[in-house]
This record gives C-alpha cells, structure tokens and sequence, in this order.
C-alpha cells in the first residue's frame, strides 16, 4: 500500500508527496497540525493542509530570510520574530553572537511544541537563553512596540486562516514603527507564478511600499513550495539590501550555510522580466 499526502497549488495542480508514516495529526486552537514523516523529503510539517517546512529543503528558506538581512544590517542587537513556531528562524539568528535578544511571537503554542517534539533540527534553538517565547497574535504585539527591533523577521503562513492579519497595511505599518531609525523588516512574501499566489504577492509589495522608503524583493527556489519558485521582501528604513552589503563581513564570520552566500544575495534581488513588472504595477500606484 502506498501513502502520499498531496497539496493543491491550484484547483488544477497538486503535489504530492511519498509518506512512510503520520508521526502526528492534532488541531489546536487555530488550526490542523500534521507531522509526516516521507522518504525523499524527511519529516513535512503541514497546517491546514498546506506544506510549512520539510527537513530536506527548509534550509533554503530559513537561511535566505536570516542570513540576507543580517548580512546588510551592521549591528543587529535585537531581533522580532513573528510566526515561525518551527524555530528554524531562530536556529539560524542564533549562529550570530552580538544578537542579544530574540522576541519569538507565535499565535498557536500547540505548533512549537508539536517542533520540539518531532522537528528537533527544527527546534533546536528555541531555548537558548537569547529567546523569549510569546504566545500571542504578532498583529496585537506589535501594536505596542516603538523603535525596539534592529530586525523584524515575518514567517507567516499563506494569508488566509490565522497568518491574514501579517499581510495588512495595519501590520506592515506597525512593524516599521516598532523598526529602530536602521531597522529591516522581512517577510515571506508568497509565489509569484500562479495567479493566486501571484495577487496576493502584489498586494503584499503594494502596502510593504507604502509603508517604507526602501522595498525591495528577492527570491529563491525551495522545490516543496507552490511552483517551486519562492519570494521575499526586504523593507528598511535605511540600508539597501544590495548596495549595503558587506560581503567581506559576512565572509569573516565563517558561519556555515548551505544555500546562501553573498554573491548568491546579490543575484537574488535580480528577478525574472514578468515579476519585475508585477511589481513595478503596484509600485507606480504606491
Ligand atoms: N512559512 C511559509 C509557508 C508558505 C507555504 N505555502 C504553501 N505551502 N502553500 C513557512 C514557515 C517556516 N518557518
């Protein structure tokens, strides 16, 4: 007997993918949580029935929405996470030792136990002493924060179900404002290929660019993600992500990385002729 779990990318595409066993099935307060475990992929953490991570390509992801701020960004004291119960954010923050703190924000304490409990590559990081883990709405934290965070990290889910809220002019708005004067905020910022994925890429870039001076998007292919094309935006008060960068810093620091590099950072803000002008629509109403 075979298993495959399958996600819809559109109502006429899925993927599906081989599963040797369910490690765990729970629905919390907010929404279904699956672990499964797969031959060619490792273990897959899965909410609402949309793929969050795999074991074998969340390296993608979690590096380039870490490491590309970081590499921009000069002295990074104090960094906001919002989402990413899974800890893979944090596991990656964490190779950084002038970072003091990291504020973790994560609406559902069932998915960073269900991490802790199954995702251990994941996790591993979620108790080092620099963490502090809040279970709460990041829109409603962040309502109270003013010039806080060097970084604000978003590692939402789609927007639609509990991760909508991360995606308003109301959350971009107060991200900058809890942002100190050098502050970047990064986002996972969805898929630019199919239709759906492509609209809500733009409304995203739309009220992200009214809400800094700086905004910019970069990508990078993580193959169990909707078309396998990922993006993310990179907003700052101050510093550009590609004239900013300080390559010879970054490289001095011998962190170990798998998929990003700062010549890498570089090509990522290069994008494909078509989402260059998908967001250039929005950008001239912006
Ligand atoms: N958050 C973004 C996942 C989006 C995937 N969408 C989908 N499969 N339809 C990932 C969280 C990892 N820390």
């Amino acid at each position: 007997m075979e298993l495959w779990f399958s996600e819809p990318h559109t109502p006429d595409v899925k993927l599906s993918i081989k599963v040797d066993r369910q490690l765990y099935c729970g629905e919390s307060e907010y929404q279904r949580i699956d672990v499964f475990e797969s031959p060619e992929f490792g273990r897959i953490l899965v909410l609402d029935g949309y793929v969050m991570l795999t074991e074998k390509d969340e390296f993608i992801y979690h590096e380039m929405i870490v490491h590309v701020p970081m590499a921009v960004h000069p002295h990074v004291r104090k960094v906001l996470v919002i989402g990413a119960g899974d800890g893979g954010a944090v596991r990656e923050l964490t190779k950084y030792p002038e970072i003091e703190q990291i504020d973790l924000v994560e609406i559902d304490e069932q998915v960073i136990q269900v991490s802790m409990d199954y995702l251990p590559k994941l996790s591993c990081k979620l108790t080092d002493p620099r963490v502090s883990i809040h279970y709460e709405d990041g829109l409603k934290f962040v309502r109270s924060k003013e010039e806080e965070y060097d970084l604000v990290i978003v590692d939402s889910t789609d927007p639609f179900g509990p991760g909508e809220g991360l995606f308003t002019k109301e959350f971009y708005g107060n991200c900058y404002k809890a942002l100190k004067e050098e502050g970047i905020m990064v986002n996972q910022h969805e898929s630019p290929f199919y239709a759906a994925d492509a609209t809500a890429c733009m409304r995203a870039h739309k009220r992200i660019v009214e809400s800094f001076p700086i905004s910019r998007v970069y990508q990078a292919h993580i193959p169990t993600y909707p078309s396998g094309h990922w993006l993310f935006g990179f907003a700052s008060k101050k510093y550009h992500p590609v004239h900013d960068l300080d390559e010879e810093r970054w490289m001095n620091r011998e962190l170990e990385t798998k998929y990003y590099t700062p010549r890498l950072h570089r090509g990522a803000f290069c994008l494909p002729a078509y989402v260059e002008k998908l967001l250039r629509k929005v950008e001239v109403h912006g």
